[in-house]
Order: C-alpha cells, then sequence, then structure tokens
C-alpha cells in the first residue's frame, strides 16, 4: 500500500514536471502594452495577403491595440505607395507616412495597385492624395523618422515584403534625424521584428516534400542574409509553411466587405485571385504574432540562429541567438482562421 501511494506522489510529480516543461516550451511573450507601435514593411502589390495584413492593423488600431507609425514599400513600383495611402484614407488614416526604396525589384504595377488610379465618372473610386511618384519619401528616412520619435525598445516592425529596406536602414548612417547610426537605432527603439519570410519546414510540391526556397527571401538575397545576420533585436519568423497552412475563407470575401459599396480590401483580393480560391495568409500571421504575442495564436521553436544561404535557401540552427519561427497546431490553425478573418473585415470606425 505504501509502496503504491510513493508511486502515486512519483507519478504526480513527474506530471507536474511534464507540465512546467511544457508551459515553459509553450512560452509566448507577456502581454505587450497597448497600443503596440507598429511599422509595416511590405511589397505590397505583389500579393494581396499584404492588403488585407494592412487592413487587419487598421482594425487592431481600431481597437487600441496597436498603432501604425509608419508603412514602408519594397516593391519598386509608386503605385504600390499610391495604394497604400487608398488603404490608409479608406480607414481614416490617410496621413500615416509611407516611404518607398529604389532597388528596381518587382518594378511592374501588379494586379490590383492599379485601383489607386480606378475612375467612376470622372472621380478617384478611392479617394489618396499620393499620387505624384516625387512626393513619395525615401523608405529609410520614413524608418528613421519612425524610430527616432518612438519610445525605447518599443517598436515592433512587421516585415512581410523583401529585406531591402531593413538592410539599408542597418547601414544608414547617423544624420539629422537621429544621431544614431541604423544598427543603433534599431538597438534602442526596436523590441520585435516579425517577419514573413523563409521556410522551416518542407513544402508538398507534386507530391513530394521538398526544399523551399521563399519568394520574399529570393527577391533580395543579400539583404535577407544582412538582415539574418545582423538585425540586433529578437526577430521571430513566420515560415511560408505557416501562411500555407492558414488559407483565408473566400466566403469572408464575399460575404464579409459589402459594408460599402467599393472595398480596396476585396477588390484587391478579387483582382488578384478571386472566390472560390483560398488565399494563404502569409503576411496576416505576422502581424498576428506582433500585437498578440502573448496569446498562443502559435507556438514557438527554440531560440537560435537563421542562416540565408546564397541559393536563398534557409536553414534554422539552434542555440545562441534572438531568433525563432512559429509552429502551428490543428487546434491553433483553427482559432488563427477565425481572428484574421474578423480582424480583416471589420468596418472603420466612423
Ligand atoms: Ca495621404
Ligand atoms: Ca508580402
Amino acid at each position: 500500500m505504501k509502496q503504491t501511494t510513493q508511486m502515486l506522489i512519483f507519478s504526480v510529480l513527474i506530471f507536474c514536471a511534464s507540465i512546467a516543461w511544457r508551459g515553459e516550451s509553450l512560452l509566448q511573450a507577456e502581454e505587450p502594452r497597448r497600443p503596440v507601435p507598429v511599422i509595416f514593411d511590405t511589397d505590397i502589390g505583389n500579393d494581396v495577403d499584404d492588403v488585407l495584413a494592412l487592413g487587419m492593423i487598421h482594425a487592431l488600431e481600431a481597437r487600441g491595440d496597436c498603432k501604425l507609425l509608419a508603412v514602408t514599400i519594397t516593391k519598386d513600383n509608386p503605385l504600390a505607395a499610391s495604394f497604400t495611402d487608398v488603404v490608409n484614407t479608406f480607414y481614416g488614416k490617410g496621413d500615416i507616412p509611407i516611404g518607398i526604396c529604389k532597388s528596381g525589384v518587382t518594378p511592374q504595377p501588379g494586379k490590383f495597385n492599379i485601383l489607386a488610379e480606378k475612375k467612376d465618372n470622372g472621380q478617384l473610386r478611392y479617394p489618396h492624395d499620393l499620387k505624384d511618384p516625387q512626393q513619395i519619401p525615401d523608405a529609410v528616412t520614413v524608418l528613421r523618422t519612425a524610430l527616432a520619435g518612438a519610445e525605447d525598445h518599443s517598436v515592433v516592425i512587421a516585415q512581410v515584403g523583401f529585406s531591402t529596406n531593413l538592410a539599408n536602414l542597418l547601414k544608414s548612417p547617423s544624420d539629422k534625424i537621429s544621431p544614431l547610426a541604423g544598427e543603433g537605432l534599431v538597438k534602442q527603439k526596436v523590441k520585435l521584428l516579425s517577419i514573413m519570410a523563409g521556410a522551416f519546414e518542407k513544402i508538398p510540391r507534386k507530391g513530394k516534400l521538398v526544399d523551399h526556397r521563399e519568394y520574399n527571401i529570393i527577391k533580395d538575397i543579400p539583404a535577407a542574409q544582412k538582415l539574418a545576420r545582423e538585425w540586433p533585436t529578437p526577430v521571430i519568423w513566420s515560415g511560408f509553411e505557416i501562411g500555407l497552412n492558414v488559407a483565408y475563407p473566400h466566403e469572408s470575401i464575399e460575404e464579409d466587405f459589402n459594408y460599402t459599396s467599393h472595398h480596396p480590401l476585396a477588390e484587391a483580393y478579387i483582382l488578384y485571385n478571386p472566390p472560390p480560391h483560398d488565399r494563404p495568409t502569409w503576411d496576416l500571421t505576422s502581424v498576428l504574432y506582433a500585437v498578440f504575442p502573448h496569446r498562443g495564436y502559435f507556438d514557438l521553436s527554440e531560440t537560435g540562429t537563421v542562416t540565408v544561404q546564397e541559393d536563398g535557401l534557409t536553414t534554422f540552427k539552434p542555440g545562441d541567438g534572438q531568433q525563432r519561427y512559429l509552429k502551428l497546431t490543428d487546434a491553433q490553425r483553427i482559432r488563427v482562421v477565425e481572428a484574421l478573418v474578423q480582424l480583416s473585415s471589420q468596418p472603420p470606425q466612423k
């Protein structure tokens, strides 16, 4: 009998220890102070997940969860900036600073940024005032200004395009915006980089699991290498596999955006790849983590470092380092889809 009791106590102890260990391994971040200051760095126009992600940020801002400081763009076409201004203006935030880079990368207008110039009866369908390419500031200037004006260790950057702007920020010298050079400024102001790029699992293709050289990486490999090597704050990577496993239900596009006769998110989605297509939610996952890191939407890998190979493959090595990647269970996937749908389709505040 005594032995049975001892066994029981031992089992309970083991159980508690395993819970504690599991709690540790699943540990999410602390609740951030709200509103979380966010910079959105995007290649908007190359795919439509950037647009839904920007809509989400505006919904989160309306709820007091985040504050959008600036949008910087790595698609080298001025309509990307104009269309960003369209979306910001639609949500009542037409004065948010927008910057762009001159990189020559993906210079084509794309399928939906042309909505910025769409007219009905001679009037712009979507009013906005960032139209002249000469008016659009340089991304690094916009990034440095936003960071210089922020509280120390507060800013979360969601990078959902190429690493061009953030690599250029790291290289930037001190100037009249800040006495700190790029890396020092980032170290002082940025809390977290939440980035959609790379792949940390093999991806199914034609019935096989294969290495995936992810688009945001391969479009500017030197910049991605510099970022992975030198970025001085914690980095959370949302690999290709995460958004791929969380498809945006097209019924939402058909049903949730009809509160207005023209909606820039729904029209962009339809121009890009119309319902019944369920688009993966790559960029949205990085925004969700950026603002709700503590809510268990995702699990995290152990800490380590990400290396970007010459051919664009990303590899993760556990150990010292401030980088992790997102992981997702089936139960989490169901929660994440609902959160993304409700946030992207939330109407602007009156
Ligand atoms: Ca504007
Ligand atoms: Ca993107």
